[in-house]
């Protein structure tokens, strides 16, 4: 299939590989990709010969975020009457073979929440996470609120989402967000040979503990979630939202007023 934002290739005809391709955008993650990946995740579900998937990106961004100048005119209108962009960007919560994140560069926003729905992270030296939305008028949208605490605590992730400072990949060894680090150029090979050993297990079995590891995380996660996605539309009805996109296209600082 043609993708114009992501790019697939396998690996030994067993691993599916998915490639963010936005590279003038850091790879910014607007509905038109979310529909791509989620294409190529169901794709490569469906296909009997792929036992794991892994996503990446560029050396550069993993994914700096959702794209900030589609969101930037929206009103809450749009985004609670639209139920902005759920359908796309939960595609991968139904995908049932593993899923691993390779991640090079800014995983920011929508790109780091991206990366902590697959179900592991393989993080190069070089990688940035962070939840970065604060600055923007709005708070994190597709998990970030849940996951993130519930991969390296409340207080690094209050810090996180509060500050918008960033992680870089050791501190998100230490403190469990990403399985291990590996040098950049290392990466692909590192993350395909992980997606290969576990393509050399029994895939019921495989099936089975990735379900039952989400167990443990899921329970409450969905009340979680519809709480954040509330609040996430509601931010859209505040002027503080508008300035913080706008500035950020017109590349001036936000001038908030707590409206
Ligand atoms: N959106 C649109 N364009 C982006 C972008 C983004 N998130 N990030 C970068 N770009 C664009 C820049 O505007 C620039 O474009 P040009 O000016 O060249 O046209 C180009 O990519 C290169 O970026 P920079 O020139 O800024 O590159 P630098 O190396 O100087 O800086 C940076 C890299 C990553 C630090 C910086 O670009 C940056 O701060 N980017 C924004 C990061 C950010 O705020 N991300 C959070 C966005 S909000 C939801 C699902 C998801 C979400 C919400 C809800 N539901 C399911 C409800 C997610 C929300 C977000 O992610």
């Amino acid at each position: 299939m043609a993708y114009e934002f992501i790019k697939t290739h396998t690996e030994d005809s067993k691993v599916g590989v998915i490639t963010l391709d936005r590279p003038k955008f850091l790879n910014a993650l607007n509905t038109e990709l979310m529909i791509e990946l989620g294409q190529a995740l169901k794709a490569f579900d469906a296909d009997s010969t792929i036992g794991c998937i892994v996503i990446t990106g560029s050396e550069k961004a993993f994914a700096a975020g959702a794209d900030i100048s589609a969101m930037s005119k929206f009103s809450f209108s749009d985004v609670y009457g639209n139920d902005f962009i759920t359908k796309d960007w939960e595609i991968i919560r139904q995908i049932r073979k593993p899923v691993i994140a390779a991640v090079s560069g800014f995983a920011l926003g929508g790109g780091c929440e991206l990366a902590m729905m697959c179900d592991f992270i393989i993080a190069a030296d070089n990688a940035k996470f962070g939840q970065p939305e604060i600055k923007l008028g709005i708070i994190p949208g597709a998990g970030g609120t849940q996951r993130l605490p519930r991969a390296v605590g409340k207080s690094k992730a209050m810090d996180m989402v509060l500050t918008a400072r960033m992680m870089d990949a050791k501190e998100a060894e230490l403190a469990g967000l990403v399985s291990r680090v590996v040098a950049l150029d290392q990466l692909m090979s590192e993350t395909i040979a992980a997606a290969m050993t576990i393509c050399s297990y029994p895939q019921l079995a495989v099936f089975a503990a990735k379900e039952s590891v989400q167990r443990a995380f899921e329970g409450s996660l969905s009340d979680g979630m519809m709480y954040e996605r509330r609040l996430f539309h509601a931010l859209f009805a505040t002027q503080d939202q508008k300035e913080g996109m706008q500035a950020f296209l017109d590349k001036r600082p936000a001038k908030f007023e707590n409206k």
